[in-house]
């Protein structure tokens, strides 16, 4: 092996060392309570959107008793986990896949009680207006996903 191969095979051993060292640090932790009122209106998440960082987690906390959270089908990042939380309970989870994750409160769905999540990717270069909500989403839902995606543009 010539003196710049293994210069550059050592290199990228010091390289995986390290990005395995920040793959072992624990995230950060966001808490999510849920409510049945606050100055957004009825049924809502607060706070109703939150950009992470891969590896970050989530802890939803049943402010209220009879709300629950869980990922709306066909609105998570390809290769994430669906999940869904008991009623009443405080749930956490940790989210990898970077992209939008859209979450309901199963019992108050149609009453607009969602919330958005960006895990960003590495170049954190994609903003809430990036998102394409999906279809038939119950009317109320989609307005509450519209204002929080205005809200986090700074409409
Ligand atoms: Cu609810």
């Amino acid at each position: 092996m010539s003196r710049i191969a293994s210069l550059l095979r050592a290199l990228a051993i010091g390289a995986a060392v390290v990005t395995g060292a920040d793959a072992a640090v624990a995230g950060e932790v966001h808490e999510v309570r849920m409510l049945n009122r606050n100055d957004i209106g009825p049924m809502p998440y607060e706070p109703d959107y939150l950009a992470i960082a891969p590896g970050d987690t989530i802890r939803f906390v049943p402010t209220t008793k009879g709300h629950n959270a869980e990922t709306i089908k066909g609105f998570v990042p390809e290769g994430a986990q669906p999940f869904r939380s008991k009623l009443s309970e405080t749930f956490e989870i940790t989210l990898t896949e970077p992209g939008f994750y859209g979450i309901k409160c199963t019992p108050h769905y149609a009453m607009g009680m969602v919330m958005l999540v960006q895990v960003r990717d590495e170049a954190g270069a994609r903003r809430a207006s990036d998102v394409t909500l999906p279809q038939g989403l119950p009317p109320r839902a989609r307005k509450r996903f519209e204002e929080i995606i205005d809200r986090a543009a700074g409409k």
